[in-house]
């Protein structure tokens, strides 16, 4: 018998990803999305999978929705990637956030509940939970210090995660990921952002590239890799939930040299605050500018995991570099450019 998952927020990143690793797998995996089917399967698509996944529409902000669904399948594993994911958005729509971000893992734990309390459940907790961070390392065990409506909504989820597993016996667990990246990463998030600006510029189809708070540090892994932690999390004897990242913490800035070097463009930073700017020597164009547009209300400074559980425990390790994990986008984006 197969096993059945459901993935929700199948067209994401992560979803694309973890459909992948599924179907590897021999599961049947369903999908689904708040939006009408096909528009945003690309990534489904990119990795030759759309036609093999069973896509369902989803929205859920509705109970009645999510409600459905479960009538429909008889799940063994639930994966919650559902999220209005974009921190900078949440400032704007903080309801929305809380709706879908926060309140979208409850009707799904609710749901389990009645239906059948068996089911495997993953929630994708963030590593912006930490936010203002508390400790130098964290792990499963450092306070959570949330700094967005986005981050206060996933403490939400997280917590009733833990609720419902410590109070119905449930087998319910929080992935806490750290920023991980890929080629099928939204364009509105940074690394995405900053790939695809530099090489429009090298390709003459852009002059520059805006950038809010350049100095914010994350520590960046390879989104293929982590979708095997959220499988291995629903493998074990018992619930637990999990830190994963790579340890290691970089700033945005030093992302951008990382690329610029990658891609041979020679480089220098000037000005300050407000005036730096990353300029192209052998032209002396303007190749990154600040714009306070992209400056969040609230910004969390520094990230960086202890991922020395998930080591232990899931025999997970992270396997990419930042320097390998901008190669990847590199390749793939000048690739695309090749296919045009
Ligand atoms: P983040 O990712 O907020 O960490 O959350 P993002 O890539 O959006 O921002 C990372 C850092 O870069 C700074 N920054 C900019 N960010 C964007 N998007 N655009 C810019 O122009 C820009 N300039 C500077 C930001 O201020 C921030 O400090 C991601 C999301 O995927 C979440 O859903 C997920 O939970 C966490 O990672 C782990």
């Amino acid at each position: 018998m197969k096993k059945i998952a459901l993935i929700t927020g199948v067209s994401g990143q992560d979803g694309a990803y973890l459909s992948k690793l599924l179907l590897e797998k021999n599961y049947k995996v369903v999908g689904t999305d708040r939006r009408s089917a096909r528009a945003s399967n690309w990534r489904l698509k990119r990795l030759g999978i759309e036609n093999k996944i069973i896509f369902e529409e989803m929205e859920i902000g509705e109970i009645y929705e999510v409600d459905r669904i479960f009538n429909k399948y008889n799940f063994d594993e639930v994966y919650n990637l559902a999220a209005q994911s974009f921190v900078g958005t949440s400032f704007n729509s903080p309801l929305n956030t809380a709706n879908i971000t926060g309140l979208g893992v409850l009707r799904i734990l609710e749901t389990i509940k009645a239906k059948n309390k068996r089911i495997k459940f993953y929630q994708a907790s963030s590593s912006e939970m930490f936010g203002d961070v508390l400790e130098n390392f964290q792990s499963e065990k450092t306070p959570l210090n949330p700094q967005s409506p986005y981050a206060i909504a996933k403490v939400f989820g997280h917590y009733m995660t833990q609720n419902y597993r410590e109070s119905y016996g449930m087998y319910a667990v929080s992935g806490i990921l750290f920023n991980h990246e890929s080629p099928l990463r939204g364009e509105e998030f940074v690394t995405r952002k900053i790939i695809i600006g530099l090489i429009k510029i090298l390709k003459g189809n852009l002059d520059y590239l805006e950038l809010g708070n350049i100095n914010a540090k994350r520590d960046w892994g390879f989104a293929k890799e982590y979708v095997e932690a959220m499988w291995l999390m629903l493998q074990q004897k018992k619930p637990e939930d999990f830190v994963v990242s790579t340890g290691k913490t970089y700033s945005i800035k030093d992302f951008i040299n990382k690329a610029v070097k990658i891609l041979n463009l020679k480089t220098k930073w000037t000005g300050k605050g407000l005036d730096e700017k990353l300029l192209n020597t052998s032209n002396g164009k303007i190749i990154v500018k600040i714009n306070p547009k992209f400056f969040r209300p609230a910004e969390v400074n520094i990230l960086k995991g202890d991922a020395s559980k998930a080591k232990k425990k899931l025999k997970w390790v992270p396997k990419t570099n930042l320097e390998n994990l901008i190669k990847i986008m590199i390749n793939d984006e000048l690739k695309f450019y090749q296919d045009l």
